[in-house]
């Protein structure tokens, strides 16, 4: 069986531009040959209903919904919290603001109200501040929306101290938690604590198997037994339900019991990364964001320029801003990939 999932000649690229890059590990193939299916749309596929049990239970809700994407997951879950002209209460460069091509608006029909944060966390007291109370004038806040690992912050931890404060504040006020946990298994590995601790503070928790935990596809919605049945019927109008969607949960399995530890290699890397590129000439890197799995660069020069000047080098990467570059560990980058991306912005950096 041909195992090798690198297109020929690209296996040696060090590619940085996100943990989506991520192929399959040979355990996955084995685990895709061996998925008993069935048709998930009827409710009958067991590999799926193994990964929607696992995943509960490792987040410590009632229930989960195996979905596509992250971003369908979130969307999904605005969806079946929200009804149209409901306002949510959201950090101003979260995902699903920046990066779902305004589908919390087109779909949930949602009044987004911003806020700035500090590395990704809302200031609590700022948020109960701005929770609305419907009236004839304005929307009502439905709901508060976190992002934790912050993916525009560089992939920053939401202390754990403001997590706990938002579900106070939400329970005070009637409103519900929803939480972005695209990378919550980063941000567990990190501070050393379970996912779980993490997610009792929302009420609906979204996390991707295909960024950091390897798998090729996939994203879980978690939350009560009642929200996942209503989430259900979402995820099908969005044209979400999938069939023999096994072969894609058998590699989510995987990830949730072989990959969630390898993170923290991941994020002593960053650090290394971030450590190594913030001392070369016209590079800087705030080494207080590097928590996790990302490192982003400030460049003195246009960071289109410096991107392609890399790209050329075999060093893939991504402009996050004018001056600002992302850069993001993840399973298909070891140390010596690490010391290539390394001697790759020596050499870009010397001929600036
Ligand atoms: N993030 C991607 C891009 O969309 C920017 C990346 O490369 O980082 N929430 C967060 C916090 C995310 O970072 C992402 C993906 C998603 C949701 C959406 O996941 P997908 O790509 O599966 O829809």
């Amino acid at each position: 069986m041909k195992t090798d999932p690198f297109t020929p000649g690209l296996r040696d690229v060090v590619d940085l531009r996100s943990d989506t890059v991520t192929r399959p590990t040979p355990e996955m193939y084995e685990a895709m040959l061996a998925a008993p299916v069935g048709d998930d749309v009827l409710g009958d596929d067991p590999t799926v209903l193994e990964l929607e049990k696992l995943a509960a239970r490792m987040l410590g809700k009632e229930a989960a919904l195996f979905a596509p994407s992250g971003t369908m997951a979130n969307q999904v879950a605005l969806a079946t919290h929200c009804a149209p002209g409901d306002a949510i209460l959201i950090e101003e460069e979260a995902h699903i603001l920046y990066y779902e091509v305004g589908a919390s608006g087109v779909i949930a029909g949602v009044v987004s109200w911003t806020l700035p944060s500090q590395r990704g966390a809302m200031d609590p007291e700022n948020v109960e501040r701005h929770i609305l109370k419907r009236n004839l004038h304005t929307p009502g806040t439905k709901l508060i929306c976190i992002e934790n690992t912050h993916n525009r912050a560089g992939g920053t931890i939401i202390p754990q101290a403001s997590m706990v404060a938002y579900r106070e504040i939400a329970q005070r006020h009637g409103v519900l938690v929803h939480l972005d946990g695209a990378r919550i298994f980063n941000a567990a590995v990190a501070q050393g604590i379970s996912v779980e601790q993490i997610a009792r503070n929302a009420d609906s928790v979204s996390f991707c198997l295909s960024k950091g935990l390897g798998s090729p596809v996939g994203s879980m919605l978690c939350g009560s037994a009642e929200f996942i049945d209503r989430a259900r019927i979402w995820r099908k109008r969005f044209g979400g339900g999938m069939r023999q969607s096994g072969i894609l949960a058998a590699c989510g399995i995987v990830s949730l019991t072989k990959m969630v530890d390898r993170l923290a290699d991941d994020h002593a890397r960053a650090k290394r990364l971030g450590e190594s590129l913030g001392k070369l000439q016209g590079l800087s890197v705030a080494m207080e964001t590097v928590q996790t799995n990302m490192v982003l660069v400030d460049t003195e020069q246009a960071a289109e320029g410096v991107v392609s000047a890399l790209g050329k080098l075999g060093v893939w990467c991504l402009p996050v801003g004018a001056r600002q570059i992302r850069l993001v560990l993840h399973a298909d980058v070891d140390d010596a990939k690490v010391d290539r991306a390394i001697k790759a912005f020596q050499a870009v950096s010397r001929s600036a």
